[in-house]
């Protein structure tokens, strides 16, 4: 029976950047058997951050986030892993770094986030989220089944 390795995406967001973390995140992806299937530095615009996080457009801290995600430069790396979706969202923690670094000292977000919004990386959170997530960045990755376009999503 072969078990399939499955792919995620990795964003280190523009506080990561900007304190210099990306290479100790590189190093924990590597180090805990993940591959980086691709990668690409971007500058975010407002209306990528827009479609990227629509779900909480209606959010009161959505203006906010968007400005955050605007701010600099950020990494964008798809993993490769059998499990890769969840063992991603293990290994940087609970969305809210300040509580990171409490409860889950070692995660990457205790590592390099700062709160509830600066949260220094993502990680999709479901096989529905990681495909979306991976063919918007990477429309040619996936290849079969649909692939979203930016103004379908
Ligand atoms: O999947 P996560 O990134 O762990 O969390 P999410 O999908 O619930 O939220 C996406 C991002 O939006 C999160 O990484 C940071 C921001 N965010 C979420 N909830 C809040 C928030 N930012 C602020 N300021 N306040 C919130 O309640």
């Amino acid at each position: 029976l072969a078990i399939e390795s499955e792919l995620t995406l990795a964003i280190v967001k523009p506080d990561g950047i900007s304190g210099n973390y990306s290479s100790s995140i590189m190093h924990i992806i590597l180090q805990s058997g993940f591959t980086i299937q691709t990668q690409a530095t971007l500058h975010l615009d407002e209306h990528t951050v827009t479609t990227f996080y629509a779900e909480h457009s209606t959010k009161s801290f959505f203006p906010s986030l968007v400005k955050y995600m605007t701010s600099g430069p950020v990494l964008i790396m798809v993993l490769e892993k059998v499990n890769a979706i969840a063992d991603w969202r293990t290994l940087i923690g609970p969305t809210d770094a300040r509580k990171a670094k409490i409860t889950h000292p070692d995660s990457i977000r205790a590592m390099c986030g700062e709160d509830l919004e600066r949260n220094c990386v993502h990680g999709s959170d479901s096989r529905e989220s990681a495909a979306r997530e991976i063919s918007f960045f990477f429309p040619n990755l996936l290849s079969g089944g649909t692939t979203l376009k930016h103004d379908e999503l």
